[in-house]
């Protein structure tokens, strides 16, 4: 007998019956998968991957649900190194987006049939809250203060610093009118904070350079600090753009400010390069939103070359995955910085609050608030408050699916933007 038909005859023992791919647009495009088992009882997991969400749907339609169909739902370890080693071809942010949803959505049933929120089964509460950063953010000087002032108004503790650079046009991070959520069904003509991806058949082109923003980025953050003085924690994100000697120098002119983390120096790819940052400049580092697994890390962490783990639930390989990553981190004194912009859905944040509120290496999460569309058809019951975030007593996960939004919401083409440098149009990372 294989051991699968060994435990096919384990009594009482909850099977996975249907699962389900939802991909909707509430104001922007997610994938969400739902599982359903043979207690009647359903989790949820998002497989959200920025502008190419078809190419995850079809990797979980197609390849993982046959696959789940009759699995004990409660093997959640057996299922991911099944999903994982079994693919064969391994890592890559689809089929790591992919396990992630099948992962999250079985931690949410197993909650679920605990009768507990989620982050009992993770080890229980560690903190009384998840400190959590907003996103303020300017053309200029004077928009960008009205940023912070909104943010503190609203009991931000941390905020994100992203502005203009003067001679360019849009730049990422930064909110205008102009490009307001394209699409947003509640009809919002309001800065989009946090909205990177517009609806279109082909990304938006914007124009880069580093060179004026090396010479702007520390007046900005000099200004900051004037106008709000030393307590308040910075975070800023260079979004992938510089080459270790530029990001050297950035690290080091920003160091007078007393910057929370510099996130995404440079381009994630070659992890060694932070070598040369780390040499230069005792400013924090956060990386990773882009990794999918563990084995990103494992230079950054052995050299101790960064500070925060950037990745998330969703991106990660799910909570088994994300949890071990976090594990490995706190052997080098690295703490947790869980990506959650706008195109991680409720779901994913949900799962990254159960993980945050639990782990003893919780450093800050990421917080753009989504559309009220999406709230509508989400319905998470994690809470905003003071700036903390906690992910609430619900069992499970605390996030439903409403089935008749999701109709309403079709999926719509949307691209994240390309860059192209000011000086000669080459491609540049965006
Ligand atoms: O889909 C891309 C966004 O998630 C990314 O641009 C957001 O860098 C980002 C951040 O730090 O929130
Ligand atoms: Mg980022």
């Amino acid at each position: 007998m294989t051991y699968a038909e060994d435990m096919a005859y384990a009594e009482d023992r909850i099977t996975i019956t249907a699962a389900e791919v939802l991909v909707s647009s509430p104001g922007r495009n997610f994938v969400t998968l739902r599982v359903t088992t043979s207690a009647g009882v359903t989790g949820l997991g998002d497989a959200t991957v920025n502008g190419r969400e078809l190419a995850v749907a079809s990797y979980l339609r197609d390849h993982l649900v046959p696959l789940l169909i009759g699995r004990d739902a409660h093997a959640i370890e057996d299922t991911w190194q099944y999903l994982y080693r079994g693919a064969y071809w391994r890592r890559g942010p689809i089929t790591m987006a992919a396990i992630a949803a099948v992962d999250t959505a079985l931690w949410d049933i197993k909650a679920k049939l605990a009768g507990m929120p989620l982050y009992q089964l993770l080890g229980g509460r560690s903190r009384r809250g998840c400190l959590a950063y907003g996103h303020a953010s300017g053309a200029d000087l004077p928009e960008l203060f009205d940023s912070v002032r909104a943010h503190l108004d609203q009991g931000y503790r941390a905020i994100r610093i992203q502005t203009g650079v003067p001679g360019l046009s849009s730049v990422y991070g930064v909110a205008s009118s102009s490009n307001a959520h394209v699409g947003d069904d509640t009809g919002a003509t309001s800065r989009y904070d946090h909205e990177p991806a517009r609806r279109s058949t082909m990304p938006v082109e914007e124009e880069w350079d580093t060179r004026a923003y090396l010479r702007h980025a520390p007046r900005v953050f000099e200004a900051v600090r004037n106008e709000f003085g030393p307590e308040l924690p910075l975070l800023h994100d260079a979004h992938h753009r510089l080459t270790p000697i530029q990001a050297a120098r950035l690290g080091k002119e920003l160091e007078p400010y007393d910057l929370f983390w510099l996130e995404d120096v440079t381009p994630a790819e070659n992890t060694a390069m932070l070598r040369r940052v780390r040499e230069h400049t005792t400013t924090p580092l956060a990386i990773g939103e882009v990794f999918n697994t563990i084995w990103d890390y494992r230079e950054l962490f052995e050299e101790q070359l960064i500070d925060y783990v950037r990745s998330p639930v969703t991106h990660a390989g799910g909570i088994t995955a994300l949890r071990r990553i976090f594990d490995y981190a706190a052997v080098y004194q690295i703490k947790s910085g869980v990506h959650g912009p706008t195109d991680v859905s409720p779901v994913g944040l949900a799962a990254a609050l159960h993980l945050g509120i639990a782990i003893p290496n919780f450093g800050i999460q990421e917080y753009m608030k989504h559309s009220a569309a999406t709230d509508e058809m989400f319905r998470p019951t994690y809470r905003f408050t003071d700036g903390l975030l906690d992910p609430g007593e619900e069992p499970g996960l605390g996030i439903g699916y409403d089935d008749e939004a999701g109709a309403a919401h079709p999926y719509e083409p949307a691209y994240l933007p390309v860059n192209r440098l000011k000086l000669d149009g080459s491609m540049h990372d965006w």
